[in-house]
């Protein structure tokens, strides 16, 4: 979870079997017309119920992924099938989906899922790990090209990843001859995201090293987002006094009394 706050995507290889993993391609293939909000905002539990696309959300270690991360009974929000045509050279624009959004705490999850075997040559999906506390309003940043950090998601067929809801991402050229598929799926939460996961752990030291990790792309503005972690990080763990390298404690040291000053021996009253 440490590793989710400060990435905004956690990454499983081949986590759906081949087979599984093949009938949903053959389905996204053969029904290419998803009207995703006609059930936008329904419980997820009533979606895909005698459909392929629900067994693979259903299995108990994918289930037990969104419920860390969402909690029980998530809402659907909405899914697309992601196609990109053999020989498409032209990138997508960054950008991040559906975001009009000022909530501060709460995210909803985008789980990505590659049916098919997706090497570099085929795109995968390019994201920018560590990006979702800068929020972005849909495209404004579609004039960025390449950024120093920047992962393009290549793997195995029936591998799923999960990102905050507000990771910078877009599709890449599709140089291969054959057809590319990715699944997107989003789900809203409906309890708060509070200890969710399983929290046996949570004194382990090595929580302040995953949280304080730099990324490449920010320089010294990262500090920004390592304040950022420490609040969400705070958030999930129901623990208002969690801090890292004094970041947090600093700015919330405001005397508001004359008294409250002369305790802490910050003034010193001259008689003025
Ligand atoms: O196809 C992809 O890899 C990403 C597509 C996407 O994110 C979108 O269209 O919103
Ligand atoms: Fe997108």
């Amino acid at each position: 979870m440490a590793s989710f706050v400060n990435e905004g995507y956690l990454r499983f290889d081949k986590i759906i079997p081949k087979k599984l993993s093949d009938k949903v391609f053959k389905e996204l293939k053969k029904n290419p017309n998803h009207k995703w909000w006609l059930t936008s905002g329904k419980p997820f539990s009533e979606i895909w119920t005698n459909n392929v696309l629900g067994d693979i959300f259903r299995l108990p270690k994918v289930e037990g992924i969104i419920q860390s991360l969402v909690g029980p009974n998530p809402r659907y929000d909405h899914h697309f099938p992601h196609r990109v045509e053999p020989g498409k050279l032209e990138a997508q624009n960054w950008h991040a989906d559906s975001i009009i959004d000022t909530r501060t705490k709460h995210f909803d999850i985008q789980l990505f899922f590659f049916p098919q075997d997706t090497p570099r040559q085929m795109g995968g999906t390019l994201i920018l790990p560590g990006s979702h506390f800068r929020k972005v309003q849909e495209s404004e940043i579609s004039r960025y090209q390449n950024i120093v950090g920047q992962l393009p998601i290549v793997c195995k067929a029936g591998s799923l990843f999960v990102t905050h809801h507000n990771i910078w991402h877009c599709a890449q050229p599709n140089r291969s001859r054959k057809l590319r598929f990715m699944l997107k799926l989003r789900l809203n939460p409906t309890v708060r995201q509070i200890n969710l996961w399983n929290t046996d752990d949570l004194n382990d030291p090595e929580i302040d090293q995953i949280l304080m990790k730099s990324q490449p792309w920010t320089g010294v503005e990262g500090r920004i987002e390592q304040v950022l972690r420490i609040k969400l990080w705070r958030f999930l763990t129901d623990n208002q006094h969690f801090d890292s390298r004094y970041w947090l404690t600093r700015i919330e040291n405001e005397p508001t009394t004359f008294f409250d000053n002369q305790q802490s021996g910050v003034y010193e009253n001259k008689g003025v």
